[in-house]
């Protein structure tokens, strides 16, 4: 592979009920990301933003699963984007955008590989239209890419991955019906107590043995999964999560552990932000991700 990571902008609002993850390509490539992949000694190459047509100019439809067509568009070509830069050699980088997003950004880095997937959020991703209490599909991606519920009859969110090489990290809020998808599927869970009580690093090398031995690994980062002190800028911040110097040792232990096929930052928004830190924070976290040497 080689050191080129290909930044493609997914600038999305369906998926989640506050406006504004839309600008979270801009606010995060604002905050210095070329710069910052440039002094890790790989090659940023960004591909610029997927068209997407502003929410407004849409309907919601469906009650149960709020602009699932124009999610399906979006992350169809997302899709062939993360396959073709794969394709090239070169390492997608996916600025969301809202969850939803990660729809596109596995089943395109799946489509010719078996790999693992890293989840790192406060939330499970796990509600269906048949459970879930928004209609907001950011809070079903990865129930869409394990094919539960309806979504196994829909093509366009079918990756095939093993849910037993599926780990989330760092949950602290679930739906009743996500619990039960993750005790009915087995999905390898660390709740935010279990990094309380064991450390975050012995937490993440747990999930990255789940995970790797394949063809790498993607990860999912929703910024939300970081205590809101820290990452103030997501629609939907839960108290209580993971601190400043946890996240980054979790994400080094990543790319000492692993090899990272394809990485999205998530659910950045910077109308709720201060002064653009959560998406300052999206960069760094990458960058230990992408396996920043402090020495
Ligand atoms: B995110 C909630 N579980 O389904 C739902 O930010 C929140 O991508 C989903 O993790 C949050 O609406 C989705 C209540
Ligand atoms: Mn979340
Ligand atoms: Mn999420
Ligand atoms: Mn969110």
């Amino acid at each position: 592979m080689s050191d080129t990571i290909r930044i493609l902008g997914a600038p999305t609002d369906y998926g989640a009920s506050r406006r504004g993850v839309d600008m979270g390509p801009s606010a995060i490539r604002y905050a210095g990301l070329a710069a910052t992949l440039s002094t890790l000694g790989v090659d940023p190459l960004d591909a610029g933003d997927l068209s997407v047509p502003p929410v407004e100019a849409d309907d919601p439809g469906r009650a149960d699963a709020k602009y699932l067509p124009a999610i399906e568009s979006v992350c169809t070509e997302l899709a062939d984007r993360v396959a073709d830069a794969l394709a090239d050699g070169d390492r997608p980088l996916v600025l969301g955008g809202d969850h939803s997003v990660a729809i596109g950004s596995v089943v395109g880095s799946t489509r010719d590989a078996d790999i693992g997937v890293l989840w790192f959020d406060a939330h499970g991703d796990l509600n269906t239209p048949a459970t879930t209490p928004s209609g907001n599909v950011h809070g079903m991606a990865l129930a869409a890419l394990l094919g539960h519920g309806e979504f196994a009859s829909m093509s366009w969110t079918g990756t095939g991955i093993d849910p037993e090489n599926v780990a989330l990290v760092g949950v602290r809020d679930l739906d009743p019906g996500e619990r039960e998808a993750i005790r009915d599927h087995g999905i390898t869970t660390f709740s935010i107590s279990e990094i309380d009580r064991r450390g975050v690093t012995s937490v993440v090398e747990d999930a990255l043995d789940v995970v790797t031995g394949r063809d790498g690994v993607h990860v999912s980062l929703d910024l939300d999964w970081i205590d809101p002190t820290e990452a103030p800028g997501v629609g939907t911040p839960v108290r209580g999560g993971v601190t400043y110097r946890e996240a980054h040792a979790a994400l080094e232990r990543v790319a000492d552990e692993a090899t990272v096929r394809s990485l999205e930052l998530v659910e950045v928004n910077p109308i709720l932000d201060d002064h653009n830190r959560t998406a300052e924070l999206a960069i760094e976290l990458a960058a230990s991700a992408l396996g920043k040497q402090i020495l």
